[in-house]
């Protein structure tokens, strides 16, 4: 099967902005920003969307999420705040059917999102 292309970003056959990398996850800039700042934190793993994980890959979103906290740490968000986001299926705006976590920050976030 193709790779998608998160996993050849992961794999740097695409060049990205990587902020932080490990042997499960990979961080980037994204490159359609909604924000001043905008991160995604794609797993290795190519699973499409949430919808889609598994009940073995628990550990694997836990370390997302985790992961997304200590970049947003890392690149000065914490104080301020951000928000994150999965986008899921096509009414959840998913464009990448590769799964991954925006992390939004820099401005003031409005609720009910778009
Ligand atoms: O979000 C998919 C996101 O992926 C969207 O915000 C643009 C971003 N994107 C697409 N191509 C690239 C590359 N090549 N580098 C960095 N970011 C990228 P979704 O939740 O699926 O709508």
């Amino acid at each position: 099967m193709s790779k998608t292309l998160f996993e050849k970003i992961c794999d740097r056959e695409i060049p990205a902005d990587v902020v932080y990398e490990d042997e499960l996850c990979v961080a980037f800039r994204d490159i359609a920003p909604q924000a001043p700042v905008h991160l995604l934190v794609v797993p290795r793993k190519p699973i499409p969307r949430i919808a889609e994980a598994g009940d073995e890959d628990q550990e694997l979103i836990g370390h997302l999420f985790l992961t997304a906290r200590k970049v947003a740490k890392e690149q000065g968000l914490a104080e301020k705040g951000f928000r994150i986001v999965v986008n899921n299926g096509p009414d959840g705006g998913e464009a990448v059917p590769h799964l991954h976590i925006h992390i939004l920050a820099g401005r003031q976030m409005k609720w009910p999102p778009g």
